[in-house]
Order: C-alpha cells, then structure tokens, then sequence
C-alpha cells in the first residue's frame, strides 16, 4: 500500500487539497502497512516543511509514525527517511481506528 492519496499543498492559513498520486521518498513511493495519515510539519524548525505519516500496524489497532526531512523546497519537497518516531527510547505507538467515509 502507498502511502495517501491527498496532500496539503500549503500548511499557511488557507490549505487547498488535491489528488497529487504517490508521495516519493529517497526515490521510491513511500510505502505503509495500513491506513496512512501523512501530515507536514516543520519538525526540525529548518523553515521546510517535513513530513510525518502515521501508519496503522497490520491488523492491529496501534499506529507508528514515520518521519521524512524534506531538502527541496516548501512547494517541491525532496523526501529523505529519517526515524520512526520514539518515546522513552522506544518506538511511539498510539491506538488507532478505521476510520471510513
Ligand atoms: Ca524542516
């Protein structure tokens, strides 16, 4: 599975969303286990928006978050994998749904 089929084009005060396809990262489609939630953030307050995709683990009701830092531009990222993100030195994991509409 492919990581989401919408991206927020603009994280400034007016988001416009559109079908933008795969998101790449270090040159291939970013791929999930189940369930993606990708979200721009600005995670190491470089000025670029980076990139944050919660998946939901197989067949379970947990979700991880993997982290990509964006080296391109704001409006053309350049996605580079990071880290799983962590708490307390372990992976960090949150109950997560089906969330269907
Ligand atoms: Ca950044």
């Amino acid at each position: 599975m492919t990581a989401a089929l919408l991206v927020l084009s603009t994280i400034i005060l007016t988001p416009e969303f559109f079908h933008a396809g795969e998101i790449y990262a270090d040159g291939s489609p970013i791929e999930v286990q189940e369930d993606s939630a990708p979200q721009f953030a600005d995670w190491n307050n470089d000025g670029l928006p980076d990139l944050i995709v919660a998946e939901r683990l197989n067949g379970q009701s947990l979700c991880d978050f993997r982290l990509y830092i964006n080296s391109g531009q704001p409006d053309s990222p350049i996605l580079t994998y990071s880290s799983m993100l962590e708490e307390n030195g372990e992976t960090l994991l949150v109950p997560g749904t089906y969330a269907y509409y």
